[in-house]
């Protein structure tokens, strides 16, 4: 196998498929590889019979050393792969804590830890606060395929580009292209989250359903992964790259992927336990709904096929009836706000896009506006602020407002959830700016409830959402005025201690 001539001290936290099939590619490029694992009988069988028997046929170098301690593991290496189930990778974490300074800690698990909502880098880093950030290695990389030498090509996301290099220097070989991403939640959150949509995948294979039904799921399916990355502040481009449907396309196709094999037993009426079973792997996908819908909820986005799976899986809801009720679901345009596209559509009933309207002062703003706008817009496709004038605010309002109505608007309109502001020069408005903007449904936050469902008759739906109780533009006035006042207070009492008169 051909490589640069790097040779680098290697430990390998995992004896799995892929900490094999890594390991040995590894040695094959002359790097010293060592592999850990805590299941004795594994790391003895292993060493003795240098195959892994999800591997047949595949020789496992003779110089890869195996060991069940992880401090011989990790002490003295050059870079540290955890390679382990997504769920025992804090576990892991801890115990090579002790044994971890200087090395480059690269992850390769897929998954999202439930409660914290942490990525696998994530995890690693809140047990060991390594001062190198850390890599995530991800794509579209069956470890069967790679055991055999097959092209294949990967991501090294890391914060840091210069480490990223330093990965990408010591994985990439004739076999194996590495690229560079800066973006290191985006990578982890696809490696995570790609795995439910395999799953479904199985499922409809399962079910008798064909390619059409596959490629919907894939192609779905990403694009409701991308909407909750770029609600993460994650980067767009990750999603359409390897990590993201490049791994989709191989996990979602392949006899490989045990989420999709899993998913496909499930589709046929097998019970859920009993396919995970059969399958006799960590089936990743199962482990990762829990997080993505936390983080669904937490970021306000709509995965509708990670919630038939959801459902599917915990037994709630037949397969046949999900895929019934999610075909007959309200029509959408695929992507979303034609007017990016320079469409100024007549009407919003022939394409089924929803455009959302708000109103308000947005003065000062702060998180309590960003969470009413973020909800506003998962409600529809397309959100239009009408934005307090100054005028209206005095007049009608008795408010004077700190910014400017175009200071006001210019903050707005940098806001990703927003589409359009206007205007709002008086309270009676709101009735024909239904018409006039084709609005289908009015959004305010709940402490308007009941004050606007007058709005009803002009054929929108009004929704009031949560306020975020604690903050309000006021209460930062207030709050700022105070701090100042006892600023004030402590300089006259120091003037008073240092005046020499005393
Ligand atoms: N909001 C919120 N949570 C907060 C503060 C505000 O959800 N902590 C919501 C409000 O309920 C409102 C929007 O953010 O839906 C804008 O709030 P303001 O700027 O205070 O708007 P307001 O002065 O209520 O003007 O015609 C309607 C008026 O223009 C609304």
């Amino acid at each position: 196998m051909e490589h640069n001539n790097v040779r680098r001290k290697i430990g390998i936290l995992g004896a799995g498929t892929w900490g094999i099939a890594l390991a040995r590619m590894l040695a094959n490029c002359g790097h010293y590889v060592m592999v850990w694992s805590a299941l004795n009988d594994e790391i003895e069988q292993l060493s003795r019979c240098r195959e892994h028997k999800n591997l047949p046929g595949v020789r496992i170098p003779e110089a890869i050393q195996f060991t069940n301690s992880i401090q011989e593991a990790c002490i003295s290496r050059d870079v540290l792969v955890f390679a382990v189930p997504s769920p025992i990778i804090r576990s892991t974490a801890q115990m090579a804590k002790p044994y971890i300074d200087k090395q480059i800690i690269v992850n390769v698990a897929k998954g999202i830890e439930q409660d914290t909502l942490y990525t696998m880098t994530q995890v690693i880093s809140s047990e060991i606060h390594h001062r190198t950030p850390l890599v995530a290695l991800s794509g579209p990389t069956h470890a069967e395929e790679v055991s055999k030498d097959l092209p294949t090509t990967i991501v090294a996301a890391c914060e840091d580009i210069s480490v990223a290099e330093a990965v990408q220097d010591i994985f990439m070989n004739s076999c194996l292209r590495v690229y560079t991403n800066p973006d290191v939640q985006g990578v982890e959150l696809c490696g995570a989250t790609k795995n439910i949509i395999a799953l479904a995948a199985g499922i409809a294979t399962g079910l008798g359903y064909g390619d059409n039904t596959r490629a919907a799921l894939i192609t779905r399916g990403m694009a409701e992964i991308t909407r909750l990355g770029k609600a993460m502040g994650c980067y767009e481009q990750t999603f359409s790259g390897l990590a993201g449907i490049g791994d989709l396309i191989v996990t979602a196709t392949s006899s490989h992927s045990r989420n999709n094999r899993c998913g496909e037993l499930i589709g046929k009426g097998i019970p859920v336990d009993q396919a995970i079973k059969q399958i006799g792997m960590v089936v990743e996908g199962v482990n990762a709904l829990p997080a993505t819908l936390q983080l669904a909820k937490r970021y306000y986005v709509t995965m509708p096929i990670t919630e038939a799976v959801n459902e599917i899986i915990n037994g709630n809801r037949n397969p046949k009836d999900i895929v019934a009720e999610m075909m007959s679901r309200g029509k959408r345009s695929e992507v979303g706000n034609w007017v990016d596209y320079g469409y100024a559509l007549p009407s919003r009933k022939d394409v089924g896009m929803k455009r959302v309207i708000t109103y308000g002062t947005y003065d000062l703003l702060h998180y309590g506006h960003i969470n009413l706008l973020q909800r506003a817009k998962a409600l529809g496709d397309y959100l239009i602020v009408v934005l307090s004038s100054d005028e209206f605010n005095w007049n009608e309002k008795h408010k004077k407002t700190y910014f400017t109505y175009e200071q006001r608007k210019k903050l707005l309109e940098s806001i990703r959830y927003v589409d359009l502001v206007i205007p709002e020069e008086n309270w009676q408005q709101k009735r024909t700016d239904m018409h006039e903007y084709h609005v289908d449904t009015f959004v305010m936050g709940d402490d308007w409830k009941g004050k606007f469902d007058f709005l009803k008759e002009e054929g929108v739906e009004v929704v009031y959402l949560p306020r975020t109780p604690e903050i309000s533009s006021s209460q930062i006035k207030h709050d700022l005025y105070d701090a100042a006042s006892v600023a004030k207070s402590q300089t006259n009492h120091d003037d008073i201690n240092t005046d020499p008169g005393k």
